[in-house]
């Protein structure tokens, strides 16, 4: 039985043209800065992003710590959305290991933060207060149904930020979704923010990584916060070989991954007692009525065992995410498993 993995794309294997390019790469001692594979590879991301300079870090969650350590210092305040993964899903690494403080607003639930409520959230000069240092965006927003943040609203709310003094930090770890669902260039929608993470390793189907980029000043800086968190790699051009074909092959392939989460979406919607969330890109929500009398981890469960994975514990709601190793085929598939179970 062929599994259908729809629980994230950071499940997705490395394609042969990955796997050919790793066997291949040319390697060196990165802490020496000498891996010209990693060279390369920073050198394209800062290129396709419109920043000066990239680095290249284990992953999405070290990159945005990292950007947070270089942006403040202990004591500093970040203003952050109250759904985003950097407040929910890394361990508060910004205050366990940077001493920094985080400030939740609202997200709305097209994943913007109210302009409003940013300046609301700035701190006066007051010897009570800490210093608001950095707003932080997310794009697309992962918990928020995956919406992309246009071009238009990232740069207000740069705007603004910088207005007051501040440096604004994007997690962009599914950017590239956000600029095919938009159908603009991914540098239109990172233009006005200080620094930007982007992930290799979920859509675009590369095992390990992402890319931090900002100016070559801050990327200098954040190279000195991966070393002291331990992210100093050493013959890592193994691995971004396979980013360097994730960019090359695979970011201009996404639109077919969100018309897929579409057509699941529009599948699920038509079994009685599944209610869905709007789709605009990879990621898809969805849930139960109260006439359907199973439980999420039944019905989790009862899809696993017919081969089809998706995540329904843990979120109150399931999510099913499409990529590049689901198929129209297994779409098909996935919406008649959950008609049987439901
Ligand atoms: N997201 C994962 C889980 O952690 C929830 C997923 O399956 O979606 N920013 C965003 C917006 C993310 O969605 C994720 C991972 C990260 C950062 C962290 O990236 P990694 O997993 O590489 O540390």
């Amino acid at each position: 039985m062929k599994v259908i993995d729809l629980r994230s794309d950071t499940v997705t294997q490395p394609t042969p043209a990955m796997r050919e390019a790793m066997y291949q790469a040319e390697v060196g001692d990165d802490v020496y800065g000498e891996d010209p594979t990693i060279n390369r590879l920073e050198a394209m991301a800062a290129e396709r992003l419109g920043k000066e300079a990239a680095l290249f870090v284990v992953s999405g969650t070290m990159g945005n710590l990292v950007a947070l350590l270089t942006h403040c210092g202990r004591g500093d305040e970040v203003i952050l959305g109250d759904r985003c993964h950097t407040f929910l899903f890394e361990q508060g690494g910004m205050a366990a290991l940077g001493g920094i403080t985080p400030w939740p607003i609202p997200n709305q639930p097209d994943g913007t933060l109210r302009l409003e409520d940013i300046e609301g959230a700035v701190r006066e000069e007051n010897v009570h207060f800490p210093c608001t240092r950095l707003v932080c965006l997310e794009n697309t927003h992962n918990m928020c149904n995956g919406t992309p943040l246009t071009a238009e609203y990232t740069a207000q709310a740069a705007r603004l930020a910088h207005a007051h003094g501040l440096r604004v930090h994007l997690d962009g770890a599914r950017i590239f979704n956000a600029a095919a669902a938009l159908r603009v260039d991914a540098r239109e929608l990172v233009r006005e923010v200080d620094s930007v993470m982007f992930c290799l390793s979920k859509g675009l189907c590369a095992p390990v990584g992402s890319l931090l980029c900002g100016s070559a000043d801050f990327v200098a800086e954040a190279r000195r916060a991966r070393k002291v968190v331990g992210g100093g790699m050493r013959q890592a051009g193994i691995l971004a070989a396979a980013g360097i074909v994730a960019l090359e092959q695979i970011t201009g392939r996404l639109a077919e991954d969100h018309a897929r989460a579409k057509r699941l979406a529009e599948g699920l919607a038509q079994i009685p007692g599944v209610e869905v969330a709007p789709v605009t890109t990879n990621i898809l929500y969805f849930w139960l009525t109260e006439e359907i009398s199973k439980t999420p981890e039944e019905v989790e469960d009862a899809l696993a065992e017919r081969g089809v994975l998706v995540l329904g514990r843990e979120l109150g709601r399931f999510r099913a995410v499409t990529h590049y190793w689901i198929s129209d085929e297994d779409i098909k598939r996935a919406i008649e498993v959950m008609r049987e179970v439901v």
